[in-house]
């Protein structure tokens, strides 16, 4: 037998061990799996490789925008049915809240471990320009070096959106006795992020901006700014004085409960899907670094990778 009808063969004797046995598979519902599509890069590109998936399965999928903390509600209401980046430090709270009040469950992590935090671009801290970053300390000392036209004469923070983390950022710099040298901007989305990064190293400026790992700056090098260490409860949020970092945290994947017996193929590959740091840097570069929509970036990922998504299936 060569590969190929030992393939056959294979198959036929799976098919005839189904029959013997008489226990056909449940298929799947036809009904629309649902899902959500957020505000940064990877989150959608992973949105419709997920969907891509599913669809090659033989599954109807949906896609909705939501919010990003709102949607666990969403999922544990059933009118989402799955989240595909539950990102440790911005959404751990909500997830666990939604778990917690029934419905939602925990479909496992991916390779990929993470952070969410304020930082530099590399060649800050190589060019010395705030001795002794990346230690949040160095901060204490140079703030001139981030004042910027909107920052009212002090270091600015470029947040991201504020719907990721509430005030994490304005609580930390009180917390950490920063207030009267840092203010806290708020970008109205990612791309500001992008945009300041790429301004300030046209102007050799430095710049302080939120970012996280995997994302397609991992590749530039990016230097994470080391804040006291994180610990559950160190959050105002969570009734601490808001004087850590952020956690190297997991990146989870979550579901509506009744997604396992509606749709028991899909979950089980859902379950199975596991991204790692390359893989997710690569989604976010795809559409970050060479432009391209979410959806063709989608189509180019699954095309290149054929071999990580069939052993999921
Ligand atoms: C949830 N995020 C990756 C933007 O920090």
């Amino acid at each position: 037998m060569n590969k190929f009808t030992s393939k056959v063969a294979a198959a036929a004797l799976t098919m005839t061990l189904a029959s013997v046995s008489g226990q056909a598979l449940a298929a799947d519902s036809s009904k629309p799996i649902v899902i959500p599509t957020h505000n940064w890069s990877s989150q959608v590109v992973m949105a419709y490789v997920i969907g891509g998936i599913f669809e090659s399965m033989g599954n109807n999928v949906e896609y909705v925008p939501a919010d990003s903390q709102a949607v666990y509600e969403a999922i544990r209401n059933g009118d989402v049915t799955i989240s595909h980046e539950v990102w440790q430090s911005a959404f751990g709270a909500s997830f666990y809240n939604a778990m917690e009040k029934g419905g939602i469950v925990d479909a496992g992590n991916h390779a990929a471990m993470t952070l969410e935090e304020m930082g530099v671009p590399q060649w800050v801290v190589d060019e010395n320009l705030c001795p002794g970053l990346p230690n949040w300390e160095a901060l204490k000392d140079c703030k001139d070096v981030f004042v910027t036209a909107d920052s009212g004469g002090k270091g600015r923070w470029l947040e991201g959106p504020q719907s990721w983390h509430g005030n994490l950022m304005p609580e930390r710099i009180a917390a950490l006795g920063l207030g009267d040298d840092y203010m806290v901007k708020f970008a109205g989305g990612a791309d500001a992020l992008w945009a300041d990064l790429a301004a300030a190293k046209k102007e050799g400026r430095g710049t302080i901006v939120f970012n996280w790992t995997p994302n397609f700056t991992d590749a530039d090098g990016f230097a994470f700014i080391e804040f006291p260490e994180y610990y559950d409860g160190c959050r105002v949020v969570d009734g601490g004085d808001g004087a850590c970092g952020s956690p190297k945290g997991w990146l989870k994947k979550a579901a509506n409960y009744k997604f396992p017996k509606t749709h028991p193929a899909a979950y089980t590959a859902f379950s199975k899907m596991s991204f790692t740091t390359t893989h997710i840097g690569q989604m976010a570069a795809l559409v970050d670094v060479d432009g391209m929509s979410h959806q063709d970036a989608a189509a180019a990922w699954l095309a290149a990778n054929q071999d990580v998504v069939s052993a999921f299936k």
